[in-house]
């Protein structure tokens, strides 16, 4: 196994169990996802979610890598295919021989034995992840990334824009495809709880809608282990109850659960009714995001420096202007640069002292691309982010040269900053973004 960690920032399942307070409605006949999905959009206070996970995703970004070669073959990603390890992922075609991610290897290849066996490359699903999460944004500007493939979008406000909640699911699935070649599913309902749930259920390549009103035919049937936050050792406990599903779970009486699962108890009781009222934490609100990144595909593959310094630029000036909102500075900023014929590179380089300046994520990201630069080649993309995150409260060596300097760039990009904040962010763009629009 990678050893990867799936969950980016907070541990997901407090993450989307916590808040859980109130009773919400159910009961009408189920309707079409459409007309749920209308319905959804029509009561204001009500919020419709969108949680889109990728379907195997580290084996489709491989695949992705190798177009044509693995179309139709079992395909798994492993943390090491020579010695002893565990299958991450396996694509669809896999899973039909019995193999599931934690399957050993050796196992793998029993079930398997001409199945095609990949070692991960992790920096490769990072960048797919941060570019996944730059175009959900296309969509809303309130996403979380809740996991390395799994996104979540408030689209209470903007899914008119785009048809209605499915039509923007839609049309996020088709993005993803378009952009990065890999299939995923999309999921809709009132809260992050459902959402997700409903992406669950309609994989592979599905979109599906969960609405309270499903909830006693469609997510009441389920399996305990099916509710998000129900561990193996959860299940046990209640199948000695005799809990075998969600609707079992949704009947039992509050204070039982008290007395044997503690605070967590309620929390069951209400995820068990379909009830979640946690937020959509976005990046800035992360308190422990691990990275901030950015990426852009260019409209017309060039080779002209003075375009990508200049698209470089803009991209670090949006990581710098993210980190400063979210609080963070960090010490490590990594480069992709992906050529026309989709090969990827990517490099990082860890400075001494914690930054989140848009000049110094800047420079660093220039000494970066001059190790990627091949003049020969067009560039198709470009990706910047900044790890190795230290928020901003925490103390940090001051740089023992141009301290002054810095102060002062970063009191005028404080005062930037407050000018975005009130007027949006193309108030104030660096003097070269200005002839190349799109780099803004
Ligand atoms: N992953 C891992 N180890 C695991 C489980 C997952 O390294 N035990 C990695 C590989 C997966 C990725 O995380 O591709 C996303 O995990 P998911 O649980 O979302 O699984 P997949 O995306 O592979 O499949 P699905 O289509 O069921 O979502
Ligand atoms: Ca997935």
């Amino acid at each position: 196994m990678l050893g990867f960690d799936k969950h980016f920032s907070l541990a997901g399942k407090s993450r989307l169990l916590a808040g859980a307070v109130l009773c919400e409605g159910a009961g009408t006949p189920p309707v079409s996802p459409v007309a749920q999905a209308s319905r959804l959009c029509s009561t204001p206070l009500q919020r419709v979610i969108l949680c889109v996970d990728m379907d195997a995703f580290f084996a489709s970004v491989e695949q992705q890598c190798a177009p044509g070669s693995l179309d139709g073959k079992p395909v798994m990603v492993c943390g090491n295919t020579e010695r002893r390890s565990a299958v991450a992922a396996a694509n669809y075609v896999a899973r039909e021989y019995g193999v599931r991610a934690g399957t050993p290897i050796t196992t793998a290849r029993r079930l398997c034995p001409h199945g095609v066996f990949i070692e991960g490359d992790p920096e490769k699903y990072i960048f797919t992840c941060i570019r996944i999460n730059d175009i959900c944004r296309e969509f809303t500007p309130i996403v979380e990334c809740f996991s390395i493939d799994e996104s979540f979008l408030d689209i209470s406000g903007s899914a008119h824009l785009f048809g209605g909640p499915v039509e923007t699911g839609r049309r996020l699935k088709a993005r993803i495809r378009q952009e990065l070649g890999i299939p995923s599913t999309a999921g809709i309902g009132p809260n992050k709880l459902l959402a997700k749930t409903a992406s669950k259920l309609g994989k592979p390549d599905g979109l599906f809608v969960l609405n309270h009103n499903d909830v006693p035919t469609k997510f009441h049937p389920l399996p305990i282990d099916k509710l998000y936050g129900i561990g193996a050792q959860t299940t046990k406990k209640l199948a000695n109850i005799g809990v075998t599903t969600i609707g079992h779970l949704a009947r039992f009486s509050r204070d039982t659960l008290k007395k044997m699962f503690g605070i967590l108890g309620p929390m069951f009781l209400d995820a068990a009714n379909g009830i979640d009222h946690s937020p959509i934490l976005t990046d800035a609100e992360q308190p422990d995001a691990k990275s901030v990144g950015n990426s852009y595909t260019l409209s017309d593959d060039t080779r002209d420096v003075r375009k990508v310094l200049t698209v470089l630029l803009g991209l670090c000036s949006k990581v710098g202007r993210r980190m400063r909102k979210g609080g963070h500075a960090g010490r490590t900023v990594t480069l992709v640069v992906r050529y026309d014929n989709f090969q990827t590179l990517v490099r990082a380089r860890t400075v001494a002292v914690p930054i989140d300046l848009d000049r110094d994520i800047f420079a660093t990201a220039c000494e970066l691309l001059d190790e990627l630069w091949d003049r020969n080649r067009l560039v198709r993309l470009l990706g910047v982010s900044v790890s190795n995150l230290v928020h901003r409260g925490e103390p940090r060596q001051l740089p023992l040269f141009g301290h002054g300097r810095r102060r002062r760039t970063a009191q005028f990009l404080a005062s930037v900053d407050a000018l975005r904040d009130r007027y949006g962010e193309t108030v104030a763009v660096w003097a070269p973004l200005i002839r190349t629009p799109e780099a803004i």
